[in-house]
């Protein structure tokens, strides 16, 4: 069987030329039935049945999480927050699912903003698998931007981590659901709006650093002693008219973290591009630029704070190296599509110090055939660890986003080939 999955491995390569395009198959129906809408916000195992459950906002007021089931359709619409519960006005921003008080019950924080730019935080306590929409919780300061949830203090209870006021960050612990405030940095940042702020390993002593965005275009390092933060790197922003949500990721496989770096040179995004600087380095390398499919230029979207320039990453094809998804516009038309970037061996000048670039799969028709795209994102839908995806498009006159999900038949293709 392994022999034969390999052999036919190698002759889809030939068959299909230097890369390999998989069929993906549109499960949606299976997955949802007919509850396909809303906006997928996170994912997490609610109900502590080893599954992962789906968090979606509806009409930017409501929360409803789509509990895995063993029948069709797989996720079932089984809690809600309802619109009712939020202040009239509150618009939801984010839902962030963790253990806050740490019961081992998984509990909901959401964000909102009421009448403002302000994030106000909600939190709701999971109790013996449900929600607890009595007792729930509005922390009494709000955030200037996004909180961060991390475990600050490292008692393996999640944190939120945020600026309370212009020139203050500060943590807010829950344990016995009270809010205890403390101060987070010993100096000010000044944080950019939207950060793009991060909680993850940096130096490689298995205790998450503070990763930071400030407004002057440069990302801190925060290393992490025992709680204690202490300033560290500074590294500007590459050369760009705008910068995208950073992402840190083990890129070429040398076992560092890399910083990858989503960006618009051009004024509109005319010229987009993926940079990346290697762990401790301060070069950025270009690890895709060329977003041009015939007579068509694609770019990033750029601006519409529904939705951030963001790579989402997953090894779509198990080789090891991490591929990405990404909504890309079509810069002559109306159309924005989700398209595959492939993690492949570096085939430029531009890429040379990482040996490593992103090719596009331009071709995927799948993808394709769903217009007006504003996110995607993997997901292992059948928890077979094999990556699918989930992407979210626009229909006119629909005030929620439609879900869509696709398999992966990364393993069938293969057989199906050898069948031949
Ligand atoms: C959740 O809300 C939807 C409508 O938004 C409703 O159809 C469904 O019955 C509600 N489910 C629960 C568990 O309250
Ligand atoms: C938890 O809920 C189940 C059914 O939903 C019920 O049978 C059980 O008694 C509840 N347990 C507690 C501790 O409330
Ligand atoms: C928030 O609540 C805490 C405790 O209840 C209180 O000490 C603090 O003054 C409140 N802060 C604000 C800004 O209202
Ligand atoms: C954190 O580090 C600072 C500066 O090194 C030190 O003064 C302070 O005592 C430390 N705090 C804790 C809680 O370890
Ligand atoms: C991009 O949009 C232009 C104008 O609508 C259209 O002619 C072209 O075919 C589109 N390109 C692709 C690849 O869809
Ligand atoms: C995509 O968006 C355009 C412009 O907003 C609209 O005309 C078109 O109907 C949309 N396509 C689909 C499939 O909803
Ligand atoms: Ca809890
Ligand atoms: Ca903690
Ligand atoms: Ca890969």
């Amino acid at each position: 069987m392994c022999i034969f999955n390999l052999y036919s491995l190698a002759f889809l390569s030939l068959f299909l030329g230097q890369y390999n395009t998989f069929a993906l198959q549109d499960v949606t129906t299976d997955l949802f039935g007919a509850a396909n809408y809303g906006t997928v916000a996170a994912f997490g195992d609610f109900n502590s049945d080893k599954q992962t459950d789906i968090f979606v906002i509806r009409e930017q007021s409501e929360v409803v999480i789509f509990l895995a089931d063993s029948k069709p359709p797989y996720f079932k619409p089984k809690l809600n927050i309802s619109k009712h519960i939020l202040p009239s006005d509150a618009v939801i921003t984010s839902v962030v699912p963790g253990d806050y008080d740490g019961d081992s019950q998984m509990d909901v924080l959401l964000t909102a903003q009421i009448n403002s730019k302000k994030e106000t935080v909600f939190i709701f306590w999971g109790n013996n698998q449900t929600l607890d929409m009595e007792g729930w919780l509005r922390l009494n300061k709000s955030f200037t931007d996004q909180p961060l949830v991390m475990d600050f203090n490292g008692d393996m209870i999640p944190d939120i981590f945020g600026v309370t006021n212009p020139h203050s960050t500060e943590v807010c612990y829950l344990t016995n659901r009270v809010a205890v405030w403390k101060n987070g940095l010993s100096s000010t940042v000044n944080m950019r709006i939207p950060h793009s702020n991060a909680f993850i390993d940096l130096n490689k002593d298995f205790t998450a650093d503070l990763f930071l965005t400030t407004e002057d275009s440069k990302f801190e390092t925060w290393i992490n002693k025992d709680g204690n933060f202490t300033k560290a790197e500074v590294l500007s922003e590459p050369v760009a008219k705008a910068v995208g949500h950073s992402s840190f990721v083990d890129f070429d496989g040398d076992g560092y973290q890399d910083h990858l770096l989503p960006a618009c040179l051009g004024e509109n995004c005319e010229q987009s591009v993926i940079y990346l600087a290697k762990s401790g380095s301060t070069k950025w390398v270009k690890v895709l630029s060329d977003f041009q499919q015939r007579e068509t230029v694609w770019s990033f979207v750029q601006g519409n704070p529904s939705q951030p320039l963001a790579l989402h990453l997953g090894d779509y094809n198990l080789d090891g190296f991490p591929d990405a998804l990404v909504v890309l516009r079509n810069t002559s038309g109306s159309n924005r599509q989700a398209f595959l970037l492939e993690n492949v061996p570096c085939k430029n000048s531009d890429c040379h110090d990482v040996g490593r670039m992103f090719h596009i799969h331009w071709d995927q028709s799948d993808l394709g055939a769903i217009q007006n795209a504003t996110m995607a994102t993997f997901f292992d839908i059948y928890e077979d660890g094999i990556l699918d995806m989930l992407v979210l498009s626009q229909a006119e006159g629909k005030k929620d986003l439609i879900i869509h999900a696709l398999k992966n038949n990364f393993e069938a293709d293969a057989y199906f080939v050898k069948v031949m």
